[in-house]
């Protein structure tokens, strides 16, 4: 094995070298994904070819101790040589690359022992892939689940892809290289994520065929090894749609009927399926409530059909609707007083905050409202909201701000160290991930996928730790000499800051949804589509007008104040002691008002207008200085990374003017106020910005060209 040991060190030196040639494919691993079916043989494979030190070994305890979270593991090194024990063969496979990425990001890995838990049991990868290829508000290229390759697109005589190809649905399912799926399981493993849902909430009822299914098994089999479990977003009304039924009724006997066929059927294909997730009465899907029935009784039908086999049901509360007053306090409407009526393989999944993967929210009060029900959250990987994959945007740190709000305030038990008698725990996220050559659309946007696996892992770590670790094992091979120690210092410091810059330059003071009409990129607070659902246009949430601007939503307005713990509520409540970040959020300030915020090292009283003023040109400020931290990679990280990723910056740079411009010169049109002396004055015309429509679809990024021709 030692003879290995230095073959391999000697050629990962050279694929890994400082300045490698890097596409980005590689992720934050070295070398190939083992192609044994047995975990524990992986995890063999994984140390003989990426492991430097003493020979392997692996302890099994005979028996997982009461209470221990499958994946468990500990790790003895004495004098370089490492023992991992675990009770399971996941758990070794996990130790194995815990110890990897030790020895990749310069850690001890001569004597040293610890303890690694999961903090949640079900750690998922939502994938929002069509059946066809596109991938719903994915900014990486084509689904790696379904139709993957570009020859089965037809192209016209320049190469542009048909666009029928790309909207319509194909009837023939197709999946793509089994050797991709298997990357992609490894490089979930590596980081702790142990399920996936290959199809998209706005699910098709197809992915039920018998067709399908087969498809899905393919995949199950080829992720297995790796601890990854494979679920479905299934479509509620299927029974109907592809089961000949004439309702979908939950208490309908066929309908039931139906359900555990279907179920029967996917367990006699994969007998460790993890289960459905369900999108019910929301934007359009259909539900329980279309025939009379609640989401408790939508929910039960199905996790009584998966039982048996220990499958779960994780169930949206993403609802809302467009007669509603505040479309904030809707989730806990439908949802809270349902709390103990869903059977114990129900778990709901909520989105951290109460309208959807906003820049900030404050975090959503159905967390900890339901003490009988079992709650999980949903982040966004994607970029929806947050400059698709032409920002750098570093989500850790809105992450774990929102864990910090559910432990602090919530006291909401999700996670397996506050979960009573250690319930059934889950977390989970929407993917970035496409078949673009760096998985995400750009290197940069992979450290999201990492950060929310090792969250997932260990819900205490810090965004700067994990931001440390990602970015030692994907950008830096050796980070001993001074000019290289100095360009990590620098990514990290872009990683850091991008999240609150990017609040800043699009949303600040707890202003939300002032995004682009339907694919979400860019500024639109001026947005006006005649007849659209109110709550789909910016100034439904700005709500901006002579007096001031904000949301009121404390006890004089719509009192979604008064669906969070009661203490909480009182701060929320008071415009003076309102977080200042969460103001606009709460509150309709008047523009005068004296407000004391911070923006970067700046504490400041003043009004809402310079204080909004402020934040946005701080926004663009940061930006700027994310391009300078940036320029010191130059020539200590791969050539073609480097570029790329100093072209997103600059787009991100002129964005952030866009955003402030638009902003704030629409605001001032109800504000009738000048900028402060020390904020720039607009480089853009507002009747030119108002005019701005990109013409993408919601599930590709806009390309520099077509930024350039617009602005
Ligand atoms: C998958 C938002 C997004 C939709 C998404 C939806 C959801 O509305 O814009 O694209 O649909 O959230 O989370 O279900």
């Amino acid at each position: 094995m030692k003879k290995h040991f230095a073959l391999l060190t000697c050629l990962s030196l050279f694929v890994f070298g400082k300045m490698s040639a890097h596409d980005g494919s590689q992720l934050w691993l070295q070398g190939t994904a083992p192609t044994a079916t047995s975990t524990l043989e992986i995890a063999k494979a994984e140390l003989a070819q990426n492991w430097k030190g003493g020979e392997p070994e692996f302890g099994f305890a005979k028996i997982r101790k009461k209470d221990e979270p499958v994946g468990s593991f500990s790790i003895f090194i004495k004098a370089g040589k490492p023992t991992i024990f675990s009770a399971t063969e996941i758990g070794m496979l996990y130790g194995a690359y815990h110890l990897i990425r030790l020895q990749q990001t310069g850690a001890n890995v001569t004597d040293t022992a610890f303890v690694e838990k999961p903090s949640y049991d079900i750690r998922i990868l939502n994938h929002w892939d069509n059946l066809n290829g596109t991938i719903e508000r994915g900014y990486a290229g084509r689904s790696i689940f379904w139709r993957n390759s570009a020859d089965q697109m037809r192209r016209n005589a320049d190469g542009e892809v048909n666009e029928e190809d790309l909207l319509q649905p194909k009837d023939a399912p197709e999946i793509p290289s089994l050797d991709h799926l298997r990357d992609y399981a490894r490089a979930n493993a590596s980081i702790g994520i142990n399920a996936y849902v290959p199809d998209n909430v706005n699910a098709s009822p197809k992915v039920l065929t018998t067709e399908y299914l087969l498809e899905v098994k393919k995949m199950a089999d080829v992720v297995r090894p790796y601890g990854m479990k494979t679920y479905l977003a299934i479509n509620f009304a299927s029974p109907m749609v592809i089961g000949g039924l004439s309702t979908a009724d939950p208490l309908n006997k066929d309908v039931q009927r139906w359900w555990t066929a279907k179920v029967k059927e996917i367990y006699k294909l994969i007998p460790d399926f993890g289960g459905f997730l369900v999108k019910a009465n929301s934007e359009g899907q259909p539900g329980p409530n279309d025939f009379g029935r609640t989401h408790a009784e939508g929910a039960n039908m199905l996790a009584k059909a998966l039982k048996p086999f220990g499958g779960i049901v994780m169930w949206r509360a993403f609802v809302y609707s467009p007669s509603d007053p505040d479309r904030a306090k809707q989730a806990y409407l439908e949802f809270q007083p349902l709390d103990g009526q869903f059977l114990d393989n129900v778990i709901i999944q909520i989105k951290n905050g109460p309208i959807d993967f906003q820049p900030r929210e404050a975090y959503s009060a159905l967390f900890g409202a339901m003490p009988q029900t079992r709650q999980m959250a949903e982040w966004q990987i994607t970029q929806e909201y947050l400059g698709h994959s032409n920002h750098i945007a570093y989500l850790a740190p809105m992450w774990t701000e929102f864990l910090q709000q559910i432990k602090d305030i919530a006291h909401c038990p999700i996670n397996n160290a506050t979960s009573p008698a250690r319930a059934l725990t889950a977390i989970s996220a929407v993917s970035n991930i496409g078949n673009s050559p760096s998985w995400c659309g750009n290197v940069m946007a992979q450290s999201n996928w990492y950060a929310f696996g090792r969250l997932a892992w260990n819900d205490e770590l810090t965004p700067c730790q994990i931001a440390d670790e990602w970015a030692r094992q994907t950008l830096f091979a050796d980070c001993s000499d001074a000019a290289a120690a100095k360009a990590l210092a620098s990514v990290k410091s872009l990683m850091l800051r991008s999240r609150e810059a990017i609040v800043d330059y699009m949303m600040p003071l707890g202003l939300h949804h002032q995004f682009a009409w339907g694919h979400h990129y860019g500024p639109e607070p001026y947005c006006d589509i005649p007849g659209a659902r109110p709550d789909w246009m910016p100034s439904y949430y700005a709500k901006a007008d002579r007096e001031g601007l904000g949301f009121n939503r404390s006890s004089t307005g719509s009192n979604a104040t008064g669906q969070y713990p009661a203490d909480y509520a009182r701060v929320l409540d008071d415009i003076d002691t309102c977080p200042y970040e969460l103001l606009l959020w709460f509150h309709h300030v008047p523009w005068g008002k004296i407000i004391q915020h911070r923006y970067g090292d700046r504490v400041a009283r003043e009004s809402l207008w310079d204080a909004l003023c402020h934040h946005y040109q701080h926004g663009l400020d940061e930006a700027r200085a994310m391009q300078r931290d940036w320029e010191h990679c130059q020539g200590q990280i791969d050539a073609d990374t480097f570029a790329d990723i100093q072209r997103r910056l600059r787009i991100q740079t002129r964005d952030a003017q866009w955003w402030k411009d638009g902003c704030l010169l629409y605001f001032q049109t109800f504000s009738c106020l000048p900028f402060p002396d020390d904020v720039e004055p607009a480089v853009h015309d507002l009747d030119k910005l108002r005019a701005i429509k990109l013409g993408i679809t919601n599930f590709e990024c806009p390309s520099q060209e077509l930024l350039d021709s617009v602005r």
